[in-house]
Order: C-alpha cells, then structure tokens, then sequence
C-alpha cells in the first residue's frame, strides 16, 4: 500500500483548523489535527510545502519509521511547528491502520483499559456565584471534574472568562482577534481572590466534585508555593501550568511547599520538555496531547515514560485542538494504564458538522467509536463553506504597561 495524495484543509468553522487527509491507492483515507492555535498558516505550509511530497509513495502503515523520517529529517527538531505538522500526519496514518486492521485505535494500543474517559468541563463566572452555579451545573450533567475560573474584582478580564461564548454553551475562544486583543493582569489581585473562589465553591458543592484551577504560566515559583498552600484545604485535583513552563526548576521549589497536585504540558512539544518533570515527580499530571507533541506514536512514548514514574495523563482538550485531536487523544486514553483526566470543551455545532465523529459524552465520561480507524472525519464541502479568518490570541500586560505571560 502506498501513500497517493496528502491533502491539508484550513476552515474555520467558527475558529480555524488545519488538518491533514492522507489518500492511500488502496482508496482508504485517513485524518489528523494540525492545528496550533494563533500560528495555523505556518504549520499548513510546513506541511503543504515541505513534507507532502516526501511521504507520496511511502508505505502508509509504517507509522514508526515515518515518524523518525519527519523528526530526523528536519535536523531543526522539535518546536511547536515541527511537531504539530508531525503530529498531523501521524494520527492520519494512525487512522489508515486502524481501518486496514477493520480495528479501532485503542485496540492497536493495547486494548481497552477502562469503561470510558472521564472528563472535566469548564466552569466560569463573571463572579464567584456565577461561576459557583456554572460549576454545579455541569455536576448536574454528569460531570465529576469541573475546573473552575472566575473574573478577578478590579480587572475587567481574565484568562478563562468572556470570550465569545461562555456559560450557556460550554464554549471558549480566546483567539478573538488579528491583532491580538491586550488584557491587563495584577498577580496580587488573583491572589487575593481565588483561595476565596474555591472556598466558596467547596461550601457550596461539598467535598466530592474534583476541582481544578488554570494558572496559565502566570506566577513565579514562590508566588505558585503561596496559592498551592493556601488552597490545600480545598483539594484541588490539580493546579495547572502555576509557573511558566520553561522555569523547570520552579516546579522543583512548588513540590517543596505544597502537597496541591501539579499539572502542566499543554505547550510541550516533546519528551525532553517533560522528561526531568517526570522522572523527579516534579507534577502529577502531564497535560501534552496527541496534536502539539508528535502524534499517537509520540504521545504514547511520553506517557509510558510518566506511567514508570506514577505520574498520570491529563491530556489537554481546549476547543482550539479539533474533534479529530479529541477523537485520537480519547482512543490512547482509553488504552493507557496511567490515564489520569481528559479535558473536554464542547466544540460548537457548526465544528462538529464539519468534523463529523463517533465519540459521545455519557455520564462524565467520553466514550470513542468502536468502527475501524479514529472514528472522525472532516466533511470537505461544508469545510470549504468556512475560510479562514485571521485570529491571534491576547497578550498580557500589568497595570504599568508592562509586557506579561498570557
Ligand atoms: C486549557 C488551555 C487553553 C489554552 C488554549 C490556547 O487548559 O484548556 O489553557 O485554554 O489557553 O488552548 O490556544
Ligand atoms: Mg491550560
């Protein structure tokens, strides 16, 4: 069998993505997301430009070899851009053997490991009532992890809250924006006010909802230790990304202080970004996923390595990685055996028309397809009805005017 046509798609259904349709000459196609956030044009041309032509005429289930052709083959390795197009083309080809096979992914990964992929939503509010009953809400669906976010008294936005649509539809769309749109952050401000969010929220919804809470690169170590410390008594399953990713040794100084559960990882790219996190048992969950850190193949590589350390997978799960990405990243989910918690922000109904796909949300968790392959695909004609449109993401800056992490 051998690789005829690679195909890449940008449509914006609302947001853009990029995703990647490998044709065999056997007729059977496969789909991967290649989308990055802010940044899709770079890595459609990365893939249009430069790799297409190397992979027509490869044998399209040599999804190994492929992978270290294209991680090898650029010499520049690793980034963002690198391993999100690599990602694009692996889980098309993922997708491809599973169809050959007549299997579903999960069963090429080894095998069911548990009944479904339990999911955690986003619950916000403009205040803290509103983000307490946004948060009760989703329990009343079925959920049984609800991160939570709400806006912070004095700043007229905050990461998490607003953008297009919130509460009401499950949606979020930072990217809003060409130019990017410029918020202001004050970090003694969040502080001050989200030890009191989760104490409310606590009160209200009891001891047994899990909860978590996205920093968003924003504190320095110590600054991380104070709000870990201050919000133990509410248990928090996880705090996520509370130090900017590449100060790996901050998370060494978060450990020393405070028994709050760490994740991180949804800006890695590869292995080597997480590997020291990992093996000192610097956070408990690693949020990487199949679209920004290589694909099926590498993503699996990554969370074995975690599995020798107890560390569990938290894969990353925002509107901004498409059904295609969800529906991969829901197949390794299911046959990993350190699977910790999978994100899950609704896409909207015109993304899912675009991206039809089998997986369905029933009592907190997702459930994938039990057809051959990923289960998703990408309807060309109503993907064609939406071009792409510009957007960037926000920026950041404190009161001063200074240049901050978003
Ligand atoms: C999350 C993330 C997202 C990112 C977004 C950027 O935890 O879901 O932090 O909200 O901001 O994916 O494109
Ligand atoms: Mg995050």
């Amino acid at each position: 069998m051998r690789i005829t046509d690679v195909d890449v798609v940008v449509t914006c259904p609302g947001r853009n993505f990029v995703t990647v349709r490998i044709t065999t000459d056997e007729g059977v196609t496969g789909v991967g997301d290649a989308t990055l956030n802010g940044r899709e044009l770079a890595v459609a041309s990365y893939l249009r430009d430069h790799l297409a032509a190397q992979l027509v005429g490869r044998d399209p289930l040599r999804t190994d070899d492929t992978w270290h052709y294209l991680y090898r083959g650029a010499y520049w390795r690793r980034g963002p851009v690198t391993m999100t197009a690599i990602a694009g083309v692996d889980t098309a080809l993922w997708d491809i053997k599973g169809k050959v096979a007549g299997l579903p992914v999960y069963q090429l990964l080894g095998g069911r490991a548990r009944d479904g992929v339990t999911v955690y939503g986003h619950a916000s509010g403009d205040t803290v009532e509103a983000a307490v009953e946004d948060a009760a809400r989703f329990l009343d669906e079925g959920y049984r992890a609800v991160r939570v976010q709400s806006a912070i008294p004095g700043l007229e936005s905050t990461y998490g809250i607003g953008g297009v649509s919130t509460a009401g539809t499950h949606a979020y769309e930072p990217a809003d924006a060409a130019v990017p749109t410029e918020n202001v952050w004050d970090t003694e401000a969040y502080l001050d006010h989200t030890p009191r969010l989760f104490e409310a929220v606590r009160r209200e919804l009891g001891p047994l909802p899990r909860l978590l809470h996205d920093v968003h690169h924003r504190l320095t170590p110590n600054e991380a230790a104070r709000l870990g410390k201050e919000l133990e008594p509410f248990h928090l399953t996880w705090l996520e990304d509370p130090v900017p990713a590449e100060l790996q040794d901050g998370y060494r100084h978060l450990r020393q202080h405070t028994t709050t559960p760490i994740a991180t990882g949804e800006v890695f790219s590869s292995i080597y970004d997480c590997e020291l996190l990992i093996r000192e048992r610097l956070i408990d969950y690693i949020r990487t996923t199949v679209v920004h850190a290589g694909g099926i193949t590498h993503l699996r590589r990554i969370f074995d390595l975690a599995a020798l350390y107890d560390v569990r997978s938290g894969s990353h799960g925002a509107t901004d990685l498409s059904p295609v990405c969800l529906a991969a990243a829901l197949h390794v989910d299911t046959a990993i055996p350190n699977f910790g918690l999978q994100e899950y922000m609704q896409h909207t109904p015109e993304t899912d028309a675009v991206f039809p796909h089998s997986y369905h949300f029933e009592d907190g968790m997702l459930h994938v397809g039990e057809e051959p392959g990923l289960g998703v695909d990408i309807d060309l004609e109503k993907a064609a009805e939406y071009p792409y449109q510009p957007a960037s993401l926000p920026v950041n800056r404190l009161r001063d005017g200074t240049m901050f992490h978003w």
